[in-house]
């Protein structure tokens, strides 16, 4: 067998298996057709040397709301003179103020904002993202949201993902929950689709935004569609919509989850499906109850980190720093952060087989780093060791 590239003398951290001092990739066509210790590397008439720094799969972040408008610097400000959410709600603020900015904006203007946020991200070693809806809270400006979202993918060397988060909070001046759940099973999810733009569904499950049933509607149509889902559930209190999300949906993944009780924890280790913990959240809001981690580990239910990046909550666009407050926080292992933006950040997205690992027959997606040992890019805060970025072989 021959290769076009060879990456060789890495210090390999596939996050499939352990560390191989002296390691090499191996890639055909964009995709990985070799990864081990460099004595049963195949030939290549290019090859890379990697100085024996640190080559770990491209970053994956599974949770992000990139595409929006404006910022929330005021609503912020307000917070920290001591306003409540709800003050802040009625002053204007909230996910409604962002709501008003994106429906505002044209695609355009919302790929230009965007871009610098997914710039952030990419110089960080981040390969593939995912990019919710849930601002637009309309047929006509949530398909605008995905656009945008599917244009990125298309401006910047990265994987994008879509997810219509349809039902994230209610449209300004609207207060009948159903009949808004409605708009989004009958014209929002159908006008998505119909356009290929929703690669999945996701639902806010939470006192100030949808209940169980409700978020129950929204992906009996997902699944008519074909479409899987996702779930914000359990950040502010315990619903019990990760466990219906996992157990009748199959849910790719729960997010937040920092009220998820032990039935929870079951319902997501019988499901397969992904716990994703978002540090960025937990800090920008002051949250003082923490995931399950612990249950978590015990019923072996694969753990994943992301930014959550949105206006309101976690205006985070650094993957490593997420690592690491995943890890100061949460009580993560660097390992198991790093996992959580690799091989579980994949199958977050139902992308398993496809990247996450350095295995052969992936995506060649790397990030090669001016570091040693894995532990070192959850351990800096605000410093970024990134040396170079491969996505589908192409450095
Ligand atoms: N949970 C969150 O943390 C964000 N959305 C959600 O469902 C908040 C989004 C925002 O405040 O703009
Ligand atoms: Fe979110």
């Amino acid at each position: 067998m021959t290769a076009d590239v060879l990456w060789t003398h890495a210090r390999l951290w596939t996050a499939a298996g352990p560390l191989i001092s002296d390691g090499v990739v191996a890639a055909k066509d964009g995709r990985i057709v070799f990864a081990g210790p460099a004595s049963d590397a195949p030939a290549a008439a290019r090859v890379i040397d990697c100085g024996g720094r640190l080559v770990t799969p491209g970053l994956v972040d599974c949770h992000t709301h990139i595409v929006h408008a404006g910022n929330r610097a005021d609503e912020w400000r307000m917070r920290l003179e001591g306003a409540t959410y709800e003050e802040v709600a009625r002053a204007g603020g909230g996910i409604v103020s962002t709501v008003k900015n994106v429906r505002a904006a044209s695609e355009d203007e919302l790929v230009r904002q965007s871009l610098p946020r997914l710039d952030a991200l990419i110089g960080e070693g981040v390969t593939t993202i995912e990019i919710k809806s849930g601002y637009g809270l309309d047929a006509e400006n949530e398909t605008k949201m995905l656009r945008a979202a599917r244009r990125l993918g298309r401006e910047r060397p990265v994987t994008v993902t879509t997810t219509h988060l349809g039902a994230h909070a209610m449209p300004p001046g609207q207060t009948d929950k159903d009949a808004y759940i409605a708009d989004v099973v009958e014209r929002q999810l159908p006008a998505a689709h119909a356009e290929g733009l929703a690669d999945a569904v996701d639902a806010f499950t939470e006192g100030i935004a949808f209940s169980v049933e409700q978020t129950r509607r929204v992906f009996a149509k997902a699944k008519s569609l074909g479409l899987p889902v996702k779930i914000h559930a359990e950040q502010l209190s315990n619903l019990g919509g990760a466990a219906m999300a996992a157990s009748e949906f199959g849910a790719l993944s729960a997010d937040h989850i920092e009220y998820l009780d032990e039935a929870g924890v079951v319902a997501l280790a019988k499901a397969g499906t992904v716990a994703v913990l978002l540090p960025g959240a937990f800090y920008f809001i002051k949250e003082t109850k923490k995931p399950p981690v612990d249950l978590l580990r015990k019923a072996r239910v694969p753990i994943a980190v992301s930014t959550d990046c949105n206006p309101g909550s976690s205006p985070l666009t650094s993957a490593l720093l997420a690592l690491n407050m995943a890890c100061t926080f949460f009580a993560l292992t660097p390992e198991e952060a790093l996992l959580g933006v690799t091989k579980n950040a994949a199958k977050a997205l139902g992308r398993d087989t496809d990247i996450g690992t350095i295995e052969a027959g992936k995506s060649c997606d790397l990030a090669i780093w001016n570091a040693e040992a894995p532990a070192e890019l959850a351990y800096r805060i605000g410093f970024n060791p990134l040396h170079s970025r491969v996505w589908r072989g192409n450095v």
